[in-house]
């Protein structure tokens, strides 16, 4: 790791215990999300069994965790926080299940598991998607309004990461730009879509949770979008370097497909040194935070050197 990166990590950062964070709010976030669901048996049954199937399947919970941890480098209660986090979870489930589908990457493997269409079939897993993305917006609504941000503010701005102008949008230039040139601007245009909206989106309802002041938002939304860029520019280097078995999906499917990716375009030495450029740029937007930030700081650091 170079010298310039060292000291762009804020301080107090590297004796947070974020194994012990990821743990403790993987159970949380976990507990909540299971009451939040129709139970299993709940009628139609195959639909509930769907749902829960790749939402308990073993994902690293990411979303969830950098919205309880703006929230707490805004002050607020992991309480206020929580049923935010479920949400993004449950959107972020749905649109591995529907990107998983035979119209779509057509992969078998997904969270370690057989994807959800190989288990339950194509019908069932394109509803399991569906249900979990209308299940999303609910378990938001029974999140805590503010003055500053109501609930209209909280739904908007799902909707917003996850609609036609962001996630989708990203996922709609992936398909079409599959076998074609892409340019870097094109790549990073899928990328900010595609990953990104959503790992801001997190970070954003984390600070909101806690009715943080209009700076503060700014600042997660600086650190949000350079993380999420961060993450996919890790996740194109991961679909190279590791395994399916360490992944828990398959691995090297952008090449097969031939997906635009960091590595493709620009190499796999210079695809690490802008994801360390990224993340720097994510650490110098918690520079108001004064240290209240450790746990945002330490997930940064930690997405940027994750290995599945
Ligand atoms: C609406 C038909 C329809 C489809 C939506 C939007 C979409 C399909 C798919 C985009 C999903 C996607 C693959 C985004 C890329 C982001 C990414 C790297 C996801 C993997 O996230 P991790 O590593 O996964 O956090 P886990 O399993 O750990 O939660």
């Amino acid at each position: 790791m170079s010298v310039i990166r060292q000291s762009a990590r804020p301080p107090h950062a590297s004796a947070f215990d974020l194994p012990g964070f990821l743990e403790s709010r993987t159970a949380a976030v976990n507990a909540a999300l299971d009451r939040f669901l129709p139970s299993a048996s709940a009628k139609p049954a195959t639909i509930h069994r769907a749902m829960r199937y790749s939402l308990f399947a073993g994902g690293k919970r990411m979303r969830p965790a950098l919205c309880l941890a703006a929230a707490a480098a805004c002050g607020g209660r992991e309480a206020d926080a929580l049923p935010l986090a479920c949400a993004v979870e449950c959107i972020h489930t749905y649109s591995l299940i529907h990107d998983d589908l035979p119209a779509m990457d057509n992969d078998d493997f997904r969270r370690g598991k057989p994807t959800n269409h190989k288990v339950f079939g194509e019908g069932i897993a394109v509803l399991a998607g569906d249900a979990l993305l209308t299940q999303a917006f609910e378990i938001a609504a029974q999140a805590k309004g503010w003055l500053r941000y109501s609930h209209r503010d909280l739904i908007r701005e799902i909707a917003w990461a996850s609609g036609s102008l962001q996630l989708i949008a990203g996922q709609v230039a992936d398909l079409e730009g599959e076998g074609r040139k892409t340019s870097a601007a094109q790549l990073r245009y899928i990328h900010e879509r595609k990953t990104s909206a959503l790992l801001c989106c997190s970070v954003r309802l984390g600070g909101m949770s806690a009715n943080c002041p209009p700076a503060q938002l700014k600042a997660l939304t600086e650190f949000g979008y350079h993380v999420g860029l961060a993450f996919q520019v890790i996740d194109d280097i991961l679909d190279v370097t590791q395994t399916s078995e360490q992944l828990g999906k398959t691995a090297g499917k952008d090449t097969q497909a031939q997906k635009a990716t960091y590595p493709a375009i620009v190499g796999l030495k210079r695809s690490r040194r802008i994801a360390e450029e990224l993340t720097d740029k994510a650490f110098a937007a918690l520079k108001p935070f004064k240290g209240q930030a450790v746990a945002l700081a330490a997930l940064a650091e930690f997405l940027l050197k994750r290995d599945r």
